[in-house]
């Protein structure tokens, strides 16, 4: 009882934004597994759709606390109720698409967000350990063949913009105050639980479906884009490791691999034994079943972006050296787990 009871005391507290986002879902999990205990601060609209807390059997061992960047009350409220060991900020209007829709609301949720929780933080609790989730959508319009810490920032979008304001005023409020804030600069990740407005998720989510007969096409925008994509569940320990280190830092974290949008959708067809073939040029190019003699992908302007990142591909040298962190998973075994978690919503496939 006496050795029950030591333990609950030294159970350290974590508020999760965008709890129920990919990352802050895997994060939580990770947390709980850590013996941390884990406030799950999220829109109450969110809990409606809770099937990634579900899925990971998470949703009966956090604690929900109403919440929205927003609104400044909601963040001092936690502040008032909790002694917060560490805070990851997760929360964000993360599409970079809708930031050309809704520029004004991304700044305010992506951006300014970062600066209202790091006051509270300065101000009451200022030896609460942050971590901002900064992004390799920072780097934009790079020139250089692989990006790390000290690249040069040149957002093309609204959110991008805003992760910049983030991560620099995360460090400014460190080098000002002496906080123990950390940005993590991730480049992509995905998993079963993306989102399905992004392009990995899309892609896998329609291929099965059409592999299933349950969809005939679908449309893509800019094929020739290229992303260093990772696997989500090896990036939230790396968020973890860099708030445990001595003193903080920013950390890229990638896998320092690069794949076209193209070569991911001629993956994900190999795997699923769909024999195909390109044909045609820009907005007119086509995926072409060659056994069906059917078109599976079409191209949309509909998903072009006003400006777009072309080419991102990080070095993760300073986060193998510091955290001895590296990725685990390769686009290989990731496009796998997406699939199988695809194809286990289909339970009448038959391979
Ligand atoms: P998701 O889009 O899956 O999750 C975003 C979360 O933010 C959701 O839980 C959403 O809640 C919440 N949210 C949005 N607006 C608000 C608000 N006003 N108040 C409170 N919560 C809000 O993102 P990911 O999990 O993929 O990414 C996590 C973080 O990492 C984001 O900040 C993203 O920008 C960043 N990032 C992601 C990368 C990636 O490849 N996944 C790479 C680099 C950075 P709701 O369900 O209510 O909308
Ligand atoms: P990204 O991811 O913008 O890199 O941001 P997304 O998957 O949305 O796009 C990747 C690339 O694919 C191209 N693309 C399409 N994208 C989408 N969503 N839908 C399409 O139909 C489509 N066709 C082509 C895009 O133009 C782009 O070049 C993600 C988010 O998780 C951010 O929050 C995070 O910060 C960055 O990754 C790193």
């Amino acid at each position: 009882m006496v050795t029950k009871s030591k333990n609950k005391m030294k159970k350290k507290t974590a508020i999760v934004t965008g709890s129920t986002g990919q990352d802050g879902s895997y994060l939580c999990d990770f947390l709980l597994k850590k013996n941390y205990r884990v406030i799950a601060a999220d829109r109450r609209s969110a809990r409606g759709n809770n099937w990634r807390h579900e899925y990971l059997q998470i949703q009966n061992k956090v604690k929900y606390e109403d919440f929205d960047l927003t609104d400044i009350n909601s963040i001092l409220r936690l502040f008032k109720i909790y002694k917060i060991d560490e805070f990851y900020n997760l929360a964000a209007q993360s599409f970079v698409g809708s930031s050309f829709k809704v520029p004004l609301v991304t700044c305010d949720v992506t951006g300014m967000s970062v600066l209202r929780i790091l006051d509270m933080i300065k101000n009451y609790q200022p030896k609460t350990k942050f971590y901002q989730a900064s992004s390799s959508e920072m780097f934009g319009k790079t020139s250089t063949k692989l990006q790390d810490e000290n690249t040069t920032l040149y957002p093309r979008s609204p959110y991008g913009v805003a992760k910049v304001f983030g991560h620099l005023i995360t460090k400014n409020y460190r080098e000002s105050y002496n906080l123990f804030a950390c940005s993590g600069i991730l480049f992509n990740h995905e998993s079963p639980l993306r989102g399905e407005e992004f392009v990995t998720k899309k892609i896998v989510e329609n291929l099965v479906k059409i592999k299933l007969n349950k969809l005939n096409f679908f449309e893509l925008g800019n094929i020739y884009s290229k992303r260093d994509w990772g696997y989500a569940k090896d990036y939230v320990e790396a968020m973890w490791k860099m708030l445990q280190q001595k003193k903080p830092n920013d950390y890229v974290i990638c896998t320092s691999k690069e794949y076209s949008i193209k070569s991911f959708v001629n993956l994900v067809c190999k795997k699923l034994k769909i024999n195909t073939r390109w044909t045609g040029k820009g907005l007119n190019e086509k995926l072409i079943d060659l056994d069906k003699g059917k078109i599976l992908i079409k191209i949309s302007k509909k998903y072009y972006r006003p400006a777009e990142v072309d080419y991102l591909r990080g070095s993760y040298k300073k986060a193998y050296k510091n955290l001895k962190w590296k990725p685990k998973t390769n686009l290989n075994n990731l496009i796998s787990k997406m699939i199988n978690f695809e194809l286990s919503k289909n339970s009448n496939f038959i391979n």
